[in-house]
């Protein structure tokens, strides 16, 4: 069984209740299991700026799945729940990407572990950062160091509800 931390977003239609669908189909999925959730985040969106705030949190979760497997399933949720690749970048009912699969390190055309966005995105780092106190493999800095440099400018990011 492997540790994972997967970052959960969605900026169409119910967003909170794809947030909520996505995780109970991850963890009825026979091989995987729900451990951790962060709060939920409203945060405005980064990169393509002409669409909705998106909310976005952060899971972690103990699978057998290798990472291949696990990407096609988060990618079988993702088009269950309508997600539609059309702009990139661009609005989705639900984005599922894998942060950290235990302490492996990845570079493949399909999948790049630990996943690029978490030291530059803050979308991603604080609620990672909630739930993950360790080091990021390849990464000299502690998540809480990472989390220093990039929160000056954190009003993008608040906390959504309780
Ligand atoms: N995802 C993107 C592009 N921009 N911005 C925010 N705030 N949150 C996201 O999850 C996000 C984004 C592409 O995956
Ligand atoms: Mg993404
Ligand atoms: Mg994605």
């Amino acid at each position: 069984m492997t540790r994972v931390f997967l970052s959960l977003g969605s900026n169409i239609g119910d967003r909170e209740y794809f947030l909520k669908k996505a995780i109970a189909d991850l963890d009825s999925h026979p091989q995987i299991r729900l451990i951790n959730q962060s709060p939920i985040y409203e945060t405005e969106p980064f990169g393509y700026k002409d669409q909705p705030d998106f909310l976005n949190m952060v899971i972690e979760i103990e699978t057998d799945l290798d990472p291949y497997q696990l990407l096609q399933v988060t990618q079988s949720i993702e088009n269950k729940l309508g997600r539609k690749r059309e702009i990139h970048w661009g609005p989705r009912t639900i984005d599922i990407d894998i942060l950290l699969y235990g302490k492996r390190r990845i570079v493949s055309p399909e999948l790049i572990i630990p996943h690029p966005y978490i030291k530059e995105r803050l979308f991603v780092l604080k609620p990672l950062s909630d739930i993950y106190h360790g080091s990021i493999p390849g990464e000299i800095s502690q998540i809480e160091n990472l989390m220093e440099q990039l929160s000056k400018d954190s009003k993008g990011v608040r906390r959504w509800k309780t």
